[in-house]
């Protein structure tokens, strides 16, 4: 069967990089698909949405640069988190640069990225050299890298053959590259006419999702789980506001409402993708 009719446990087993096989793990073992975002800028507000949304996802996705207050405590508070509630974490650093910057950057300054993060994201814009330099670092803890290959953005460039070159700096780092942040599944694109089909799983992880609005006064475009998970083939679904509102001091009995809604859509999509 073609990959994204099968299980996340069947995909698991498969899986040689210890973030991505985690992750499957933790999808199967929770039954959630769903990562939320939190893009909030008081500690307090980011552990306490946290801690209400941890037991409906699989994952949390982190910008721990917009944290005002931010010293290592958050970071000590986060991974306890963490294992509470049985989630991995991704912080979503976008590294853009040459490969020996990308690599300080990855394992130092303020923020030690590599030292607490299973799974971190590019921009394959300066070549595979920014594989290499995350790589250095990140193999030796076991660490997963996505390639950003599509944006959700209204005008993004990353489209046609940027991506096409994405999954192919992807196919060539197997150790270290487990998927994509994109808008739809990426198993064989790429390939030359010469080159056979390879048995390939890359995780996509998408953003861009939201039930009630189409999107945000800023470019963002929102499609549902059911368009993701289902129709586009994805297999985990990245939610900010839609789950913690536009006010971060929203109660958290109306973010538990929300993270229980997006956690059931998301399984119902992919049951029915794969037909459980
Ligand atoms: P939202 O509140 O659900 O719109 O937040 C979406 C999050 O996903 C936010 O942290 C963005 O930085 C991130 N994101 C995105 O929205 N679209 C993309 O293509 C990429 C990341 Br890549």
């Amino acid at each position: 069967a073609s990959v994204a009719m099968q299980t996340y446990a069947q995909r698991a087993a498969k899986q040689t990089n210890p973030a991505a096989r985690a992750l499957l793990e933790t999808i199967e073992r929770k039954r959630t698909n769903l990562c939320v975002s939190v893009d909030v800028t008081k500690q307090a507000d980011f552990l306490r949405i946290i801690d209400t949304v941890g037991p409906y996802i699989c994952l949390v996705k982190t910008h721990v640069d917009v944290i005002e207050d931010f010293d290592s405590s958050v970071i000590d508070r986060l991974q306890e988190l963490s294992a509470k509630h049985d989630f991995l974490i991704f912080e979503d650093r976008k590294f853009a640069d040459i490969g020996n910057t990308v690599a300080l950057q990855y394992s130092s300054g303020v923020y030690k990225i590599a030292s607490w993060s299973h799974i971190t994201n590019a921009h394959p814009v300066p070549g595979p050299s920014i594989i290499s330099g995350l790589s250095s670092v990140g193999v030796p803890l076991g660490r997963g890298l996505l390639l950003l290959a599509e944006m959700s953005t209204k005008g993004s460039l990353a489209t046609g053959s940027y991506t096409e070159e994405a999954v192919r700096m992807a196919r060539a780092n197997r150790d270290f590259v487990i998927g994509f942040i994109a808008q739809h599944r990426m198993d064989g694109v790429g390939l030359r006419e010469d080159e056979s089909s390879p048995d390939e799983d890359f995780l996509v992880l998408t953003p861009g999702v939201g039930l009630d609005a189409k999107g945000d006064a800023m470019g963002q475009q929102y499609r549902t789980p059911r368009e993701v998970v289902l129709e586009s083939g994805c297999d985990v679904i990245i939610v900010g506001r839609g789950v913690y509102g536009k006010d971060n001091a929203a109660d958290p009995d109306a973010v538990r409402v929300q993270a229980e809604r997006y956690r059931a859509e998301g399984w119902k999509a992919y049951q029915e993708r794969v037909g459980i």
